[in-house]
């Protein structure tokens, strides 16, 4: 048996934590999207495969017999590549995944969540229409420049990095910080930047669920990104599920 992980989420680093201490062989796989990904306890590579071909020609040179998916939610090329290349060469497929985060209703005199769903990040620009506002853009940084359209607002992002040039954003205030993050720095975040709204992918999971509690302690609107349709694959949701799928 010899396992890859395709990772960059809370839960692949779980599981690398499982394999590692089972002795179970695995290799760990990020894209190389921030400048020093989180050490893991497997051996590890950086970098793009080259498409589908080289994710095949990979799982085969590396006699590959287990491949997880342990992609974050919205890494859309990613998973359908693994779909691809694993029907390709027979390479057994499971995909660690968490449930979409729901909205949650009011209770006890605390309102419920004010969300506005969306369908991609084009349809929450459009949400943005209306009066100047300051808005956290919680997303990364790959997307914000889909955000210059509407300059009146004034954007607080947070990014893993530093970009090495400004973001197109004619008023922003940026953050540079990773996660898992927690309710307490996000009630501050919120807090001292006065934020009025939060834009955000429904990437589910915990490292990045904080700000949603911030943002209903402080009953601030939320525009949600749903994730992308992905292929057909078996998922998982738990560490334990995939070390019993190794069997
Ligand atoms: C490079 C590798 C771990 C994994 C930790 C999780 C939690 C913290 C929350 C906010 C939301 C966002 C972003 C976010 C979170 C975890 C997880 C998660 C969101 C690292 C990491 C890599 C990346 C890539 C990065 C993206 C960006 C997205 C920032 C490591 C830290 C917004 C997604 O600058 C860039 O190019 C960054 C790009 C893809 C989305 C985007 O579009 O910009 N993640 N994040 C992975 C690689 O190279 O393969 O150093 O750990 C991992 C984590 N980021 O092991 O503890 O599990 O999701 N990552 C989102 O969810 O909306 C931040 O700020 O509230
Ligand atoms: P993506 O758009 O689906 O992937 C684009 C290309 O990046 C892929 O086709 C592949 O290149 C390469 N790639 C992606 N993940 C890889 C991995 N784990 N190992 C090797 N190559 C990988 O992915 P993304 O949204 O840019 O996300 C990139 C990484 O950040 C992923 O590991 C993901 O888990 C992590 N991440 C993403 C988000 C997010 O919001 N998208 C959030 C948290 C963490 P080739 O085609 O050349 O093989």
């Amino acid at each position: 048996m010899k396992v890859l992980i395709l990772g960059g989420t809370t839960e692949a680093s779980a599981l690398a934590r499982a394999l590692a201490e089972r002795e179970i062989p695995a290799l760990f796989s990020y894209a190389g999207r921030v400048t020093a990904p989180k050490p893991q306890p497997l051996p590890t590579r950086v970098g793009g495969f080259g498409g589908v071909d080289g994710l095949a020609a990979f799982l085969t040179a590396e006699r590959i017999t287990h491949l997880v998916d342990a992609t974050h939610p919205f890494a859309e090329r990613m998973s359908r590549n693994a779909v691809a290349a694993a029907a390709r060469t027979g390479t057994r497929l499971l995909a660690l995944t968490r449930p979409p985060w729901a909205p949650q209703q009011g209770d006890r005199g605390q309102q419920g969540d004010d969300w506005q769903r969306v369908d991609s990040i084009e349809s929450a620009v459009a949400a943005l229409s209306g009066p100047p506002q300051r808005v956290l853009l919680a997303i990364g940084r790959m997307h914000l420049a889909a955000f210059a359209v509407r300059p009146e607002h004034h954007y607080v992002l947070r990014l893993v990095d530093r970009p090495d040039t400004p973001p197109p954003l004619a008023r922003h205030t940026l953050t540079v910080d990773r996660g898992p993050f927690t309710r307490e720095g996000d009630l501050a975040l919120l807090r001292e930047h006065g934020v009025e709204r939060l834009v955000c992918k429904n990437a589910g999971g915990t490292g990045a669920a904080a700000k949603l509690a911030a943002a209903r302690e402080l009953g601030l609107p939320v525009v949600m990104i749903d994730r992308p349709a992905l292929p057909p694959r078996r998922e998982a949701h738990r560490v334990d599920d995939v070390l019993h799928w190794l069997g």
